[in-house]
């Protein structure tokens, strides 16, 4: 810019600065607008400081680094400081200030919609009631009419406002994984993992980063049930320092498929049947069946799914994994593979699939409420964050491909490194605010962590954002408060749907110099992908180790106990026996040949037919073998927090013995577990020593499957009573076929004899988890029941069919 060379104050052109167009070329700025008013001073210093901007930058010094080598590093953008504080300004009168416009100063390189919730968490404590444009309402009973037995008035605009925003209070549910919970809370690094990746959560020990984090259902619409075989949904955003990262993964470490083009496909055929909308919420139907078994590549994920980790007791007690191969990235930009596993402080812990189906009808909501209760009692759960890391030239030598979405890296391979835990200790607000309108995408990626080319992730990265824009509404749904970063926002994207934001200047474009060049690019402090080299020819196809569909179905089958083979076996059974399509089933048997004979005998006979012949493999390369890997069974995983929160029946009626009752319930509470007094209905129950117990839920609003365990106490007058009760036989009936542990205490006895539970284990063992006491101490008593609920079921009762 050409500069004054007179000093006095000049106001020549100045009438250029007072127009929107055009003006003098090459000439010095006036100095003075003549009619001096405060705002045309902030004029004034807009024009001018905004032409000097422009001229600090005569040129894009980025432009050269932008070819060839040089690219490789890209450099941060071109920046120049403001002259003085109105060079960036849309409008010289930013600074008038009003209980609306706020305190008129600029926010000053600040973007405050991504502040904390605090800035819209609404309470509406000693407030009336308004319209949502803030008219106090009058009325709030009755329509306005023309007169008190006449027509609305079309003017009732309180009225239309009201109706109109129901209407439209739906939106559209998650095209999978509709069903969900979820809960706020924080990841702490153990330490400084700089050496292996520079994500930001990982920077120091004891660093704390906030979370979101909701598991789901996956084929259920958002009205289902809770406890469906399923997988489940396992997504974590980590509100980092350096921009949102999600870690959006299942329960289970491996995919149905291998490439996204499959993935409507798959969807397609599990959610229900076009036809007649049937099933809802289950993978036991034909056209699922038909699907996968014409698959292969389905066999291991369907020996997961076939497993308990398909029924878990809570979100608490699932594994989370991301499935794919990422990357870790270092500053140095090394890069490492990785594979990230989330594993529960809560141990591992499964349902019966006889308590599950009963749970759809007696708690839908069983692992929402599950997952409430523990956070609002302070039972904050708690999972490890580990990885396993490996380099290129590791997965090179293993003899699966770990692009391969359907294979899992063996711990006896790679072992796992922990990296940090998560604690969720918050409850959202409001659940459409936070955990319907939260949304996940696998392209959300932070400086450190990068894709590998899994075909199944590459597909991903494109349907998490794309999905959103229907979902919610249009392309500024990354500022809807629970998807806004706590890191800054500041972009050239401008405008679209409901936009929040609202951007000072007239720059919404880059590079600039009438912003000082900003926001500028972050060079290689930014985000950058590592560099892998590729050379190969476009084409459609996967690699050959892609071809081996079994060998880690086997792997996976051969490390279950004989327990947990039994419940695949009889999940198979179930699911065909369902289907009504003989070929399918067929079919299906076909696969599990490849897999274990056992198996596919066991399952074959279940269904009254003979094993096929297997199916033909996609392979010739012999498959490679694994041995037994014992983190593989869920029952490797006991957890570290004993009884809490888990949920005991105490059952009682008039003629109970008070004192055990209390003393029972004491010693559960102390150890955080939840009691409960159940009873034949509600009220005053007397007790044998005249005290008074007051039922807390009764037989019938909450049956043995909401229970972990329970209690008849003493007190003969009692157990006739709840003898008499068929809800109270079948639920100690229950308690004992879903292997839980009974206690029960002098004339309690009758009842389970009455209800036909044997004494002992079906081979005459004594069972461990069926505790007994006739004395006056019950703390011998007590102490076995805790320990016996601690380690959740006693599976030696089991048998197929049930015999009680
Ligand atoms: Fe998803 N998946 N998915 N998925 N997925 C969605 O995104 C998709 C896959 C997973 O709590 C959708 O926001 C494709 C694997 C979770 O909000 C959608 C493919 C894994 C959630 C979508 C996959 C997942 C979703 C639906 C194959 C485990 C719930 C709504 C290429 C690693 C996130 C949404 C939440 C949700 C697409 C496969 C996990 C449509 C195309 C593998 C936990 O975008």
């Amino acid at each position: 810019m050409v500069t004054r060379k007179k000093t006095g104050a000049s106001d020549e052109g100045a009438g250029s600065i007072l127009s929107t167009v055009s003006g003098p070329s090459n000439a010095p700025p006036p100095t003075t607008l003549g009619n001096k008013t405060p705002t045309g001073d902030e004029l004034l210093q807009k024009a001018t400081g905004n032409m000097q901007l422009a001229a600090d930058m005569p040129f894009n010094p980025n432009k050269a680094g932008e070819y060839g080598e040089a690219a490789r590093t890209p450099q941060p953008g071109a920046t120049a400081t403001p002259p003085n504080p109105r060079a960036t300004a849309g409008t010289s009168t930013e600074t008038i200030a009003s209980d609306k416009l706020g305190a008129g100063v600029p926010p000053d390189g600040n973007n405050p919609t991504v502040g904390p919730l605090d800035r819209v968490r609404v309470d509406s404590g000693g407030q009336r009631l308004t319209t949502n444009q803030g008219v106090p309402i009058a009325d709030n009973q009755h329509s306005l009419k023309i007169g008190l037995r006449g027509p609305t008035a079309l003017e009732d605009f309180i009225l239309r406002e009201k109706i109109t925003h129901f209407d439209h209070e739906r939106i559209p549910e998650r095209v999978v994984h509709a069903r969900g919970s979820a809960a706020h809370g924080y990841f702490e690094s153990y330490g400084d993992f700089s050496d292996l990746t520079r994500a930001a959560v990982f920077a120091g020990e004891g660093k704390r980063t906030p979370v979101f984090t909701r598991f789901s259902t996956v084929a259920g619409e958002r009205g289902s049930s809770d406890t469906v075989r399923d997988v489940r949904g396992f997504a974590v955003k980590f509100y980092s320092d350096e921009g949102n990262w999600d870690l959006v993964g299942n329960n289970m470490p491996v995919f149905f498929i291998q490439d996204a083009m499959k993935f409507p496909d798959l969807v397609h055929a599990v959610k229900p049947e076009p036809h007649h909308a049937m099933p809802q919420a289950s993978s036991a139907h034909d056209t699922f069946w038909d699907f996968v078994s014409l698959m292969p590549e389905s066999t291991h994920m369907l020996l997961w799914q076939m497993s308990d980790r398909a029924i878990p007791r809570s979100y608490r007690t699932m594994q989370g994994f991301g499935v794919h191969t990422f990357r870790l990235v270092n500053a140095a930009g090394e890069s490492r593979f990785c594979k990230f596993h989330w594993n529960p402080l809560q141990g591992t812990h499964s349902l019966v699939w006889d308590e599950a189906a009963k749970l759809v009808g007696a708690d839908p909501d069983y692992h929402r409420r599950d997952l409430w209760e523990a956070i609002e009692a302070g039972a904050f759960p708690e999972w490890e964050l580990a990885v396993q890391v490996f380099t290129e030239e590791q997965a090179d030598s293993f003899d699966f491909d770990v692009l391969d979405p359907t294979k899992l890296v063996p711990e006896e391979l790679v072992p796992l490194t922990p990296l940090g835990r998560m604690v969720l200790n918050r409850n959202p607000d409001n659940f459409f605010a936070e955990t319907e309108q939260v949304a996940f995408c696998t392209a959300h990626v932070i400086p450190g962590i990068d894709f590998s080319n899994d075909p199944l992730l590459q597909g991903r990265i494109h349907s998490y954002l794309d999905t959103q824009i229907s979902r919610l509404g249009g392309a500024n749904f990354h500022e809807i408060p629970v998807n806004a970063p706590v890191a800054q926002v500041h972009n050239n994207q401008r405008d679209g749907m409901h936009r929040q934001a609202i951007h000072r200047g007239r720059v919404n474009y880059e590079p600039n110099s009438l912003g000082g060049g900003c926001p500028f690019q972050a060079g290689m402090k930014g985000f950058t992908s590592f560099p892998e080299p590729v050379a190969a020819d476009k084409v459609r196809g996967n690699p050959e180790l892609f071809a081996d569909h079994y060998s880690q179905a086997r792997l996976f089958f051969n490390s279950q106990s004989p327990v947990e083979q039994a419940h695949i076996a009889a999940a198979f059974r179930f699911e065909l026996t369902r289907v009504q399509t003989p070929a399918v089933r067929e079919r299906v048997l076909s696969l599990l040949a490849n897999v274990n004979a056992v198996l596919a005998g066991s399952v074959a006979a279940g269904l009254g037919m003979d094993v096929p012949a297997p199916q033909p493999m996609a392979t010739t390369r012999p498959l490679p073998e694994y041995e037994p890997s014992a983190p593989l069974s869920l029952l490797s995983r006991p957890g570290q927090t004993g009884i809490q929160t888990r949920k005991v029946a105490i059952l009682i009626g008039n003629g109970i013995d008070g004192a055990m009752v209390r003393a029972i319930y004491t010693a559960l509470l102390k150890d955080g577990a939840v009691p409960r007094l159940v009873g034949s209905q509600l009220g005053k129950v007397t007790a044998s020593d005249g005290s008074v117990l007051f039922v807390e839920i009764t037989l019938e609003a909450g049956p043995s499957v909401l229970y972990d365990a329970v209690v008849v106490p003493d007190g003969a007058e009692a157990i006739a009573a709840l003898g008499r009760d068929a809800h109270a036989q079948d639920f100690v009936r229950e308690q004992y076929r879903h292997c839980k542990p009974v206690m029960v205490l002098g004339a309690g006895a009758a009842l389970l004899k009455q209800a036909g539970v044997p004494p002992s284990l079906p081979d005459g063992a004594d069972d461990p988890s069926l505790i007994g006491a006739d004395g006056e101490d019950l703390t011998p008593a007590i102490t076995a029941f805790k320990q016996a609920l601690a380690g959740h079921r006693s599976f030696a009762r089991e048998t197929d069919p049930p015999m009680v």
